[in-house]
């Protein structure tokens, strides 16, 4: 597994999931002991817009808890637990979830869900913003005519997912980087398709910590309004890194 290690410059506003591979060998020197267990590779990114700029779609209580208590409770347990096995740090996140087999037993499930929290949050930051909704436009528009039929099937199809899905999780995008299809599915807690190395085009959070404090029960006008907010140039940036190899996470 090591070799798989990166330098974090490489991938722009993902660097922030990498940033372990610059941990051990800087600021610890070469020592896989104690000290080096201490280092906290993982940040919580900041955000691109402040808590407010969602609304009235997502407000801002809702986002101050979610980016600022939630997402960094992932980012600390998955620092916990990446701490024990200071090795760990030589493997990328998104290969650390694809190859979950080879993480050892004892932090192998907190992995699992806070490595897939940090990254499938990382992703839904970046996919939102005050000037998100409308259509996509160009590679994008025509990739998810053509998956979808319209934007507006494309909706219905990941919202109906979403509603159908039972307890916390995610419903996301996923692209083939190779013949460019796409399809919707639903994972359970933080599981992500990382984990069976596909690529998200683009996902969203179905835990009720998500929505709750504004939509409450109403999940479904939650999922209707987060439309409004999604970024399209940016899941066109990943769709392109997608296609040619590119993506991170
Ligand atoms: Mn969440």
């Amino acid at each position: 597994m090591a070799g798989l290690a990166l330098t974090t410059g490489a991938f722009g506003r993902y660097g922030q999931l990498l940033a372990q591979t610059a941990a051990p060998g800087g600021q610890m020197g070469t020592s896989t002991s104690g000290a080096a267990s201490k280092g906290a590779p993982f940040r919580l990114p900041d955000l691109s817009y402040t808590y407010e700029a969602l609304q009235p779609h997502i407000d801002a209580k809702t986002m101050e808890l979610h980016h600022g208590k939630h997402h960094l409770a992932y980012v600390e347990k998955l620092n916990a637990a990446i701490g024990k096995h200071p090795d760990l740090t030589q493997m990328l996140l998104p290969e650390l979830l694809a190859h979950l087999d080879k993480v050892p037993e004892d932090v192998r499930q907190d992995i699992r869900n806070n490595g897939g929290g940090h990254a499938n949050h990382t992703m839904f930051w970046t996919i939102m913003s005050s000037n998100g909704g409308g259509e996509p436009k160009s590679g994008i528009g025509a990739a998810i005519k053509q998956g979808f039929g319209s934007l507006d099937e494309l909706k219905k199809a990941f919202n109906g997912a979403g509603l159908k899905h039972f307890g916390s999780g995610w419903v996301f995008v996923v692209v083939d980087p190779k013949s460019g299809a796409m399809e919707v599915v639903t994972r359970p807690n933080q599981d992500t398709p990382l984990m069976e190395a596909k690529r998200v085009l683009l996902g969203n959070d179905l835990w009720e910590h998500a929505f709750y404090l504004k939509y409450n029960n109403r999940k479904e006008d939650y999922l209707n309004a987060w439309w409004n907010v999604v970024d399209w140039n940016e899941i066109g940036r990943r769709y392109d890194a997608i296609r040619s190899g590119d993506a991170v996470i």
